[in-house]
């Protein structure tokens, strides 16, 4: 069978294929589309520009969600301040470290430190560094810390501890539908914080939200601010709603978005990373994640370990299945293989050496 685009989305896939720059019209047609044919050929391009970047293979991330309080309201999130429904932890050090060597055994190639913004972490930020020192001393693997905002000098402190990536999520790149997400926080303290990080010598892992109230253009908009700001890892998360928040009646977006999204980001950003995370639904909407052209695997969580997923607090964590071990046979069904650590490092250490 002949699998034939139309003739302008061929026009726009094979300027892409040659690493030209899409303009924003050109993404926005690729995401409008609705034309079967146009669909297929999108995901096989993002499938193909992933394959020449990094063959066929993805890395496996751990995830560590240490403290689950936080100061802030966002109206999607399950952990905001005022949400009595959701479980509040706060693990001890010998706990964290505890569970990233069970990661580090497990064959993870990073180890995200997500936390609430916690007043215990903000107000004495010594404890997150001295956390940090000793989780990179004991498993020597990279490490991302997701704690939100935070100040250079903090940044630079956390780089200096062994911070090789800060993750901090803009969610929308639109301001006034920022203002509605994340209450009473300032946008530009969030990009700013994100370019910090990037002088101090993090890379940064940029991210949005889908099914937030964001239009087709706020999607665009975003690709290109993601890819302005420099984030070396660039990612969505579909919305899921969350019991106990003003948004919980709220529908998640159509899958087919999120994977829409995640191919226009292979497309357009062609050597960066892409999560898959296994939090928003599982296996199955992991390997569509996959196909579509994302390139890691996040949010894997030490089983018995009593720690919560974000999108979904529990999700498989205790039945043992968000582990390297057991999500590989959905990875290799797909035509994909684990790259090897070392490989990883090579990626990592190259971004960094096009740090300003
Ligand atoms: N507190 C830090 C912060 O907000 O930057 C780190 C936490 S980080 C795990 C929280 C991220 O998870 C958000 O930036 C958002 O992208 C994602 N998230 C939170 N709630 C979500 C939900 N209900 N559905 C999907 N993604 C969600
Ligand atoms: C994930 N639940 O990877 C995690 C989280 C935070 N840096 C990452 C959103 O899906
Ligand atoms: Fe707190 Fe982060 Fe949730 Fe916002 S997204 S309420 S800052 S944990």
């Amino acid at each position: 069978m002949d699998i034939k685009a139309t003739t302008k989305t061929s026009a726009i896939l094979e300027k892409a294929l040659r690493a030209k720059e899409l303009t924003k019209n050109e993404i926005l047609h690729l995401f409008r589309t609705n034309n079967t044919m146009d669909l297929y050929s999108i995901f096989s391009t993002a499938q193909l520009i992933r394959e020449n970047s990094f063959g066929n293979t993805v890395f496996p991330c751990g995830f560590v969600y240490l403290s689950t309080y936080c100061r802030n309201f966002c109206t999607f999130c399950y952990y905001r301040k005022s949400n009595d429904k959701c479980p509040r932890y706060r693990k001890t050090p010998e706990e964290v470290l505890k569970y990233a060597k069970q990661l580090e055994k497990s064959g993870v190639h990073l180890i995200d430190l997500t936390l609430g913004e916690d007043p215990y972490y903000t107000m004495n930020f010594n404890r997150l560094i001295d956390l940090v020192k000793t989780i990179k001393n004991e498993t020597g693997l990279p490490i991302m810390v997701s704690p939100g905002v935070v100040s250079k000098d903090m940044l630079h402190e956390l780089v200096k501890a062994g911070m090789d990536w800060y993750a901090l999520y803009q969610e929308t790149h639109n301001r006034e539908l920022f203002a509605k997400l994340r209450i009473g926080q300032s946008f530009e303290a969030r990009i700013t914080a994100k370019q910090q990080a990037k002088e101090e010598g993090a890379l940064i892992e940029e991210g949005i939200l889908i099914g937030i109230g964001e239009t087709d253009r706020d999607r665009v908009d975003s690709i290109i601010a993601m890819k302005e700001i420099g984030a070396q890892q660039t990612r969505e998360m579909g919305f899921q709603p969350q019991p106990g928040t003003p948004m919980e009646d709220w529908l998640s977006p159509p899958l087919l978005d999120e994977m829409k999204y995640i191919a226009l980001m292979r497309i357009t950003n062609q050597d960066k990373l892409i999560p898959a995370s296994y939090d928003c639904d599982g296996t199955k909407g992991l390997q569509l994640r996959l196909m579509a052209g994302a390139n890691v695997v996040t949010s894997l969580i030490p089983p018995d370990s009593g720690l919560k997923g974000v999108a979904h607090a529990e999700l498989n964590v205790d039945a043992g299945l968000r582990t390297v071990n057991s999500i590989e046979p959905y990875i290799k069904k797909i035509g994909l293989t684990y790259a090897s650590r070392k490989r990883y490092v090579e990626y990592i250490d190259d971004y960094k050496k096009m740090l300003p």
